[in-house]
C-alpha cells in the first residue's frame, strides 16, 4: 500500500479517453462569470466520476485542465514515470506536481480520497477566461486491485460548454505497460492484494501504454491470482459527467 493513498491538495489532473455521449446545451451566455480579480472571468465546471466497477477501488483522482497540446499519455508510448507512479501505486502526487510547472496546463487538482467502487465523487475545477479559448480535461485514477491500470477521459472539451451544459463521457481501463500483470498479492497494492506499489522496473511485456486487456483471475484459472471474478471490469470502467456551472 506503499503511495496508494498518498494526494496532493489543491491540484488535480483529469485524464481520461473516450467518447463524448452528449453535446452541451442551454443559455449560451457568460453572465454571472465575473469575478472580482480585475474584471476577468472565472468559469466553473463540476466534474463527477462515477466508479462502474464491481470492484475495484479508484486512487485520489487528478483532473488536468490543459490546452490541446498536453497529453498525459499516448497511446503505444511509453508512459511517464509520474503516470507509472499513479499506475502502479495509485499515487498522483508526482503527475500534478509535473503539470504544475507545464505551461500546457491551465489548472489541476486532486481527488479526495479513494472513490469506492459503485460510489462517484465531485470535484469543482475553476478556469480563468484567458484559458478558456482552449481548454481539454484530462482525468486519471488507478484501478488499484490491479498492477498498472489506469482509467483515463483525455481530451475533454471545456471551451464548448454554456452555462449548465455538460459532456459524459465513458472512460475506459488502460494498461501502463510499466508492470507485469501478475495479479500476485506481492503485486497488487489494493486491497485484494496489499502489495508493492511503485517499483521503478519496467518488466510488462512491452513498454507500451495500451487499451487493457483486462483481468484474468482465480476464477479463470490463474492460480496465484489475488483477485476474483469480483475484481474483473468491462469497459466503461467510469463514467465522467462535466458540467459548467458559471
Ligand atoms: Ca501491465
Ligand atoms: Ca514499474
Amino acid at each position: 500500500m506503499t503511495d496508494l493513498f498518498k494526494r496532493r491538495a489543491g491540484l488535480a489532473s483529469v485524464l481520461a479517453a473516450s467518447v463524448l455521449l452528449s453535446g452541451c446545451f442551454g443559455d449560451d451566455d457568460d453572465n454571472n462569470s465575473s469575478n472580482n480579480a480585475g474584471n476577468k472571468m472565472t468559469y466553473a465546471y463540476e466534474v463527477t466520476v462515477l466508479n462502474a466497477t464491481a470492484g475495484q477501488p479508484f486512487s485520489p483522482l487528478a483532473l488536468i485542465a490543459h490546452n490541446d497540446q498536453y497529453r498525459a499519455f499516448r497511446v503505444g508510448e511509453a508512459a511517464s514515470t509520474d503516470l507509472e507512479y499513479l499506475a502502479e501505486a495509485g499515487s498522483n502526487q508526482q503527475i500534478l506536481d509535473a503539470v504544475a510547472s507545464n505551461d500546457q496546463v491551465h489548472t489541476s487538482q486532486s481527488g479526495d480520497g479513494v472513490v469506492g467502487p459503485g460510489a462517484s465523487q465531485t470535484l469543482t475545477l475553476e478556469l480563468d477566461e484567458d484559458d478558456f479559448s482552449s481548454a481539454y480535461l484530462t482525468v486519471l485514477t488507478m484501478m488499484v486491485n490491479t498492477n498498472d491500470a489506469v482509467v483515463a477521459a483525455r481530451g475533454i472539451k471545456l471551451s464548448d460548454l454554456a452555462v449548465n451544459g455538460y459532456h459524459r463521457v465513458n472512460a475506459i481501463a488502460y494498461d501502463a505497460g510499466t508492470e507485469a500483470n501478475l495479479e500476485t498479492s506481492a503485486t497488487i497494492p489494493g486491497p485484494a492484494g496489499g502489495g508493492e506499489g511503485f517499483n521503478a522496473a519496467r518488466d510488462d511485456h512491452m513498454d507500451q501504454v495500451t487499451v487493457h486487456p483486462g483481468a484474468i483471475t482465480s476464477d479463470d484459472g490463474l492460480g496465484n491470482s489475488a483477485l476474483t471474478q469480483l475484481h474483473r471490469w468491462d469497459n466503461p470502467a467510469a463514467v465522467i459527467t462535466v458540467k459548467r456551472t458559471r
